[in-house]
């Protein structure tokens, strides 16, 4: 079976829909067919400054909403990345691979550390990328299953893996993004011109699974769309009814072109009604789900206790291999 990898951080609490389309969606489909790993990427979420209670509550809640996502541990490896020490160590090798340049290149540090501002970023969030890469190489992840924002650090992946192949010997698989074409970027409500995400300029934008579900039907039913009138899927003229139809298209696993037929004749209003009613009835068993697995932390740390040992004996033998080739001596 190839092998996939992919993570998620536990910094917002909820994971928000563009999470769970662009990629989360994936990984539930993925572990069907694949030899999937999936992890809580907690090293990454320190980059920005957490507050120490709530990094464990949050991680515990990504590993709940990952299970009530449809995460099954018999068919697939889930863990938290800090239980796995061999993620920061690979991370080293890799960083001392890569060009500063190369790195500063990376179009998601800039945009955060233009946000944070340049003196207050850490050195952490510039080599994030870095920690990426060692997060997929450890496990000779075949795919690695995200959105379409996540495209450069795959191919800074790539790269880095054939440098290190070529100057120390073949050692690593070269992986390959696992980006969907309708799903890769799920856009803001409010700015359909970017996209979801948790530092949203509004939160009227944002969809967040495990909010209030009433709330959310009013952020559908309030969503940008255009001065036109005709429901039709067209991501460059209109932007915020394709995002609203790529959405329902999803959810529902009915095709556009059905859904472009349903609304002929009929106003942005019932698309937006009856999406919201669909976004409710997924959120409504995803947030009971979440909360069952909340309320039995026992079960769940067991989970990813097992998780990690799976996750550590992958993981020991490409450090150890990579150690060797490098070139460290080995301890006796
Ligand atoms: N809008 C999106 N559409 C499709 N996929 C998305 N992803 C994130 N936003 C969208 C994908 O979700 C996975 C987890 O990403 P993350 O751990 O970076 O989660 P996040 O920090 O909550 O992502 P945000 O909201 O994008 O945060 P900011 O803007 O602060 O970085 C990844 O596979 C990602 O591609």
């Amino acid at each position: 079976r190839p092998r996939v990898l992919s993570g998620i951080q536990p910094t917002a609490g909820s994971f928000h829909l563009g999470n769970y389309l662009g990629a989360v969606r994936q990984w539930v489909a993925l572990q069907e067919t694949h030899d999937a790993f999936y992890m809580v990427v907690d090293l990454h979420a320190i980059t920005v400054p957490q507050d120490p209670k709530e990094l464990s509550a949050n991680t515990r809640l990504a590993a709940a909403q990952l299970l009530a996502a449809g995460l099954d541990p018999d068919r697939c490896t889930l863990f938290v990345q800090s239980h796995v020490p061999e993620h920061a160590q690979l991370a080293w090798v890799m960083n001392c691979l890569t060009g500063f340049g190369e790195a500063s290149r990376m179009t998601q540090f800039k945009d955060k550390s233009a946000r944070q501002g340049a003196d207050r970023a850490s050195v952490g969030l510039f080599t994030y990328p870095v920690l990426q890469v060692a997060d997929i190489l450890l496990y000779q992840a075949d795919e690695v299953p995200v959105g379409e924002d996540q495209r450069q650090h795959i191919e800074l992946t790539r790269d880095l893996a054939e440098r290190f192949n070529g100057r120390f010997g073949e050692t690593f698989t070269i992986p390959k993004p696992h980006i969907l074409k309708e799903t890769g970027k799920i856009y803001d409500l409010q700015d359909p011109s970017i996209k979801m995400s948790k530092s949203a300029s509004t939160p009227k934008g944002l969809i967040n699974l495990l909010d209030d579900p009433k709330a959310t039907a009013k952020k559908v039913r309030s969503a940008v769309t255009d001065t036109d009138t005709v429901v039709r899927y067209d991501t460059e003229n209109k932007p915020g009814v394709s995002n609203l139809l790529g959405i329902y298209s999803t959810l529902t696993g009915t095709g556009i072109a059905e859904l472009e037929q349903r609304y002929e004749g009929k106003l942005y209003g019932a698309l937006k009604t009856d999406l919201a009613e669909v976004v409710v009835d997924f959120v409504t068993p995803f947030r009971d789900r979440t909360q069952q697995y909340l309320d039995d932390p026992e079960t769940l740390d067991s989970i990813l206790a097992k998780g990690a040992e799976k996750a550590r004996a992958v993981a020991a033998e490409t450090l150890s291999q990579t150690y060797e080739r490098v070139g460290f001596l080995p301890a006796k």
